[in-house]
């Protein structure tokens, strides 16, 4: 049996026999030799074939598989799959590649339906009905290996920094963030609540003498807006560490983290990535600049926004706003905006030790969007009790969480990060949609 050969390899490879499977992209079916393009999901390549349209007098069977090969092939719809047995030739002027595959023998492995659903000028919803075609496509294919990179490269770091891994449960007893956005499901006699966030789960490695701890994984919000950047269902990006002094020594990590991870994807898919999607990816330098939200804001009134709501937040405008101030100031992508009032804060972040009013938090900006929320915790019970009632909420619900707070915890703090939204704006995507493998909405369950 020939073994498959990935488009990629074949460039390496003598000329002489080969066997590929793959897609259908294009099929040139011209009266004397049929071109198809097949796609795998390492590249492209051009398939050829004499053409043999009817057989002559005494034909050998040789020649009846000639004429059965040019039939199907002038049959075959875009999207089946084939694998296809030939010769190799390496010939520069062929402009896919430099090289192209004579067809030997060609078995359909599966057909498509002849009419595609989707095309390149469908809409987003569209493409999304029909996600696994649209996967099909290389930019997509690249944005999953810069995933697949990213994510690997955010393990290496904290292994190398000796973080343990931890797996948060989803099913919880209570609202982990706010009340508002909790999805409730059914649990058997009662009612459990999908995690917002694995935060409390995080903090609890504190006093369990963990140190350092991160996890990837799902996060549920049951958030009804269709913005570009919310989903009901995303991946979180979460680090928790023991021994911080203040939510500085979070953004050290923080910082460092993300310069790792934008340095593994540059050097491992930059040169796709300026051919595919026309960026130059820049590692950012550290340290970020860091701007308190009062500072922020009035930077951005001067460029002559003015937020509208007057509850002390910024809006994605003020956010695009303050990141094209940072851009022509510091000639940076990122920036950490802090010291954020405590009324735009949960009730376990922890508040500066002079100014009572504001938090030891952060967010971080990133081509104009929040990408993350950072904060040293209160760990101290009494202060934290206090905190929680004053946010209105009953300490007895939370006190599973407060006992972590009873039996010695250290000082600490973390952040959560949202994968797709890091990785729409590395690419310059318009939405969290396109970064994200299988999209949850509110009104998308399927596929
Ligand atoms: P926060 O609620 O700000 O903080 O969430 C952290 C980050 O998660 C991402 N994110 C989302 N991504 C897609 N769809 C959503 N609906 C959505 N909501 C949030 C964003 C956001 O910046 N426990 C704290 C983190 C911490 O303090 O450690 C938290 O969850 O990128």
């Amino acid at each position: 049996m020939n073994t498959r050969t990935l488009v990629k390899n074949l460039a390496a490879l003598p000329d002489g026999p080969v066997t590929v499977s793959g897609w259908v992209e294009t099929v040139r079916d011209q009266k004397k030799v049929q071109f198809v393009i097949l796609r795998d999901e390492s590249g492209a390549v051009q398939l050829v074939n004499p053409a043999t349209r009817e057989l002559e007098e005494g034909a050998d069977a040789a020649a009846s598989a000639r004429l059965a090969t040019t039939e199907s092939i002038s049959a075959l719809a875009h999207g089946t799959f084939l694998t296809v047995s030939g010769e190799l030739k390496h010939d520069e002027r062929v402009k896919l590649g430099g090289l192209e595959v004579k067809i030997g023998s060609l078995e359909v492995v599966a057909e498509a339906n002849p009419e595609t659903p989707i095309a390149a000028d469908s809409s987003l919803d569209k493409r999304m009905d029909w996600r696994f075609l649209d996967l099909r496509h290389p930019k997509q294919h690249l944005i999953f290996r810069i995933q697949t990179t990213f994510e690997h490269a955010l393990r290496q770091y904290w292994v190398d920094n000796d973080f343990i891994e931890i797996h948060t449960p989803k099913l919880m007893a209570s609202a982990s963030e706010s009340r508002a956005e909790l999805f409730e499901v059914d649990y058997f006699e009662g009612k459990a609540y999908l995690a917002q966030s694995p935060q409390f789960f995080k903090q609890m490695a504190q006093p369990a003498g963990f140190g350092k701890v991160f996890e990837i994984g799902p996060a549920f919000r049951a958030d009804p807006s269709f913005t570009s950047r919310h989903a009901t269902e995303f991946t979180s990006i979460d680090a928790e560490m023991s021994w911080v002094d203040s939510h500085e020594d979070v953004m050290r990590m923080h910082e460092e983290l993300l310069v790792a991870a934008f340095t593994a994807v540059k050097e491992k898919h930059g040169a796709e990535i300026l051919e595919l999607f026309g960026i130059e990816l820049e590692v950012p330098t550290t340290p970020f600049p860091r701007i308190p939200l009062a500072e922020a804001k009035q930077i951005v009134a001067d460029r002559g926004y003015i937020i509208p709501r007057d509850d002390a937040d910024i809006d994605p405008e003020g956010e695009r706003q303050i990141s094209a101030y940072v851009r022509e100031a510091y000639g940076h992508d990122f920036v950490f905006l802090t010291d954020w009032d405590i009324s735009l804060r949960p009730f376990y972040h922890m508040r500066h030790p002079e100014r009572p009013t504001l938090t030891n938090s952060y967010d971080l900006i990133y081509n104009g969007v929040e990408i993350s929320t950072g904060a040293q915790r209160e760990h101290r019970i009494d202060v934290l009790v206090g905190q929680a009632k004053e946010k209105g909420l009953d300490p007895e619900e939370l006190e599973f969480y407060l006992d972590f707070f009873r039996y010695g915890v250290p000082p600490h703090g973390g952040f959560g990060m949202g994968l797709a939204r890091v990785l729409m704006l590395m690419l310059e995507e318009h939405s969290i949609r396109e970064t994200t493998y299988l999209f949850r909405g509110p009104t998308r369950l399927l596929p």
